[in-house]
């Protein structure tokens, strides 16, 4: 086979490989629900480094696959040397800057795509998360519950306010991780984290402890659930007469502070 017969055969090959790819990564749902704004972006963000990513790949194989069948060893060759060729400074430089531009602009699209998730917005709601080997507790403040601070084992949130978690540990190192939100922050001993998500999907999605924390670490989980405003309310209403009548073994004050 000549090599430019072969070259056009590696140029096809690759090009239904690219599409074969693409058509797969988009046709497969590789995510859970997005049930957040940040996780529209974040998919998104995924979603282009997928497509940088597949041709890339095809390409670096099919270079290598090419070379291994077109410069192969012949019968007879065995003693041969190749020939002395000592750099192309035109082909160094062309495959140093087009990487180049390719990270920086993965990179500058990360970081917007990052800084746009964490941006605080005009308006947002606090719930306070104390992590304990090996359960969740839940903590709204006044400024949520127009009362009495309320201390929960349910997370609920409301559809299209933006929430900030305040992040305590009562013990060791664990995480706090919304698969449906794609947002997970380390919860320390000694320190407060945050983390930030604006529900748009209403629904109940798991609540996962994503750091190894002892012999329950696979037990602790939770459950979050996106309700309308209007239910979040009602809710909290809810807990806070359950909580007044000493029904609902829910106290309104001290869990959260030990
Ligand atoms: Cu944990």
């Amino acid at each position: 086979m000549t090599s430019r017969r072969s070259l056009a055969l590696a140029s096809v090959a690759a090009v239904v490989a690219v599409a074969i790819a693409v058509a797969i990564s988009f046709w497969i749902h590789w995510f859970p629900a997005q049930a957040t704004t940040q996780a529209q972006n974040t998919d998104r963000l995924y979603h282009v480094l997928v497509l940088a990513s597949i041709p890339i790949f095809v390409l670096v194989v099919t270079v290598i696959l090419y070379s291994v069948w077109q410069f192969r060893m012949k019968p007879g060759e065995e003693l041969k040397d190749g020939p002395p060729i000592h750099g192309n400074t035109r082909l160094e430089v062309f495959w140093t800057a087009i990487p180049t531009v390719l990270l920086l602009g993965i990179v500058g699209y990360s970081f917007v795509v990052l800084r746009n998730n964490e941006k605080k917005p005009a308006r947002e709601i606090q719930i306070g998360v104390t992590a304990q080997q090996f359960a969740w507790t839940y903590q709204y403040p006044p400024s949520v519950t127009g009362g009495a601070p309320l201390n929960s084992t349910q997370l609920y949130v409301p559809k299209g306010e933006s929430v900030e978690f305040s992040l305590r540990s009562k013990d060791v190192i664990h995480a706090f991780w919304i698969p449906a939100f794609r947002v997970q922050e380390d919860v320390v001993p000694g320190i407060t984290t945050h983390w930030r998500a604006t529900p748009i999907r209403l629904g109940s999605y798991p609540v996962v402890c994503n750091l190894l924390c002892g012999l329950g670490h696979s037990l602790m989980r939770s459950t979050v659930h996106v309700v309308t405003p209007a239910q979040f309310h009602a809710w909290i209403t809810s807990q806070q007469s359950a909580a007044a009548s000493g029904a609902g073994g829910l106290s309104t004050t001290g869990a959260a502070t030990g």
